[in-house]
């Protein structure tokens, strides 16, 4: 007979609760306790086979996060609060990084399929196909995967016209968008709303595509073609707040001066922003209220109820700082 939980305390002399405090993690037991439960479990090859319970039970109380660029800090702002919401509401959470690879997110979401995670949150995600005959319980952040899948996303276009409207209104004549990957459905609404706003006011702007979100090898090796390029502008919109940081960084080496020279601001309000100098103008989407709100929706669908929006939109709002000459030096 295969031993069991009961084995395991009878033998160690500890209660059935200890040793289940034990496997979950879930409460105190003594390190000298803990250290007797472990050697008789390896003794007697005995493991809790928490997949075996996930089957039993239909449920791993475990959700899975998909994260497109974990280098981004808005993400690790994301994670956070997405992380304590979840751990709150009594499950574990296994973070996956795709790096905006199809290829790699297809991997991670085989393994969360295989660890039968109760639920998954989606973000920026390249995988329409592999989602669509998937009977877990989904929400997405930014990218749209199915239309049965709800979405939360920031209001992205009305960010854009804010950018514009905010450059417009400090006096840049010669404006420039640096728009995000294509593959953003979140950066291509943010390009769009720059491009109307800036029709409505009979301006012209300039739009110049980035392949990719932040990379490490970028702030080692700036790529001097780019920065050359655009300090011929005297506003830039970037697509997020890292990769304005990173392109301030590399045209202040160029000699160029943020915001006598050039008036530049980005989009997220991450940590990053004030962590520079100059701080950074940005449009602000909220990584507690992304959080909360697809946790919020998460929840409801394991719980089976449906008064859940299938398309959620996050507000934005400016902030104005020192990169386009406004905002108080310590605030914000
Ligand atoms: O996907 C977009 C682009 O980058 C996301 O919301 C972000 O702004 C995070 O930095």
């Amino acid at each position: 007979m295969s031993t069991n939980i009961r084995d395991i305390a009878k033998n160690v002399g500890v209660s059935v609760a200890t040793v289940s405090r034990y496997l979950n993690d879930s409460g105190y037991v003594s390190y000298e306790t803990a250290q007797r439960i472990k050697k008789e479990i390896e003794r007697t090859g005995y493991t809790s086979n928490m997949h075996a319970q996930a089957i039993f039970k239909k449920q791993s109380k475990t959700l899975g996060l998909m994260i497109p660029n974990i280098l981004n800090p808005f993400f690790n702002e994301v994670i956070t609060y997405v992380e304590d919401r979840v751990v709150k509401a009594g499950y574990s959470l296994l973070l996956c990084n795709t790096s905006d690879d199809k290829g790699k997110e297809k991997m991670h979401l085989d393994m969360l399929k295989r660890f039968r995670v109760d639920g998954i949150i989606a973000s920026r995600s390249l995988c329409r196909e592999e989602y669509k005959s998937l009977q877990i319980p989904i929400v997405s952040f930014e990218n749209n995967i199915r239309d049965d899948v709800p979405i939360v996303t920031a209001d992205n276009y009305e960010g854009g016209r804010l950018a514009f409207e905010h450059l417009n209104s400090v006096g840049c004549k010669k404006l420039l968008h640096i728009e995000g990957p294509k593959t953003f459905d979140a950066t291509v609404a943010r390009a769009k709303g720059f491009v109307s706003a800036a029709h409505d006011y009979g301006c012209n702007v300039d739009v110049l595509n980035f392949n990719t979100d932040f990379r490490y090898d970028m702030a080692i090796d700036s790529d001097k073609e780019l920065l050359k390029k655009i300090t011929k502008y005297d506003g830039i919109f970037v697509f997020n707040d890292i990769s304005c940081a990173n392109i301030m960084n590399g045209i202040m080496t160029y000699g160029v001066r943020i915001p006598d020279d050039i008036k530049i601001m980005g989009f997220d309000n991450a940590m990053i922003s004030t962590m520079v100098k100059p701080h950074i103008t940005t449009i602000a989407q909220s990584a507690q209220k992304i959080a909360d709100k697809t946790v919020d929706i998460l929840l409801d669908i394991i719980a089976k109820k449906t008064d859940y929006e299938l398309v959620n939109y996050i507000d934005v709002k400016l902030v104005a700082r020192e990169s386009t000459g406004l905002g108080n030096k310590n605030m914000n």
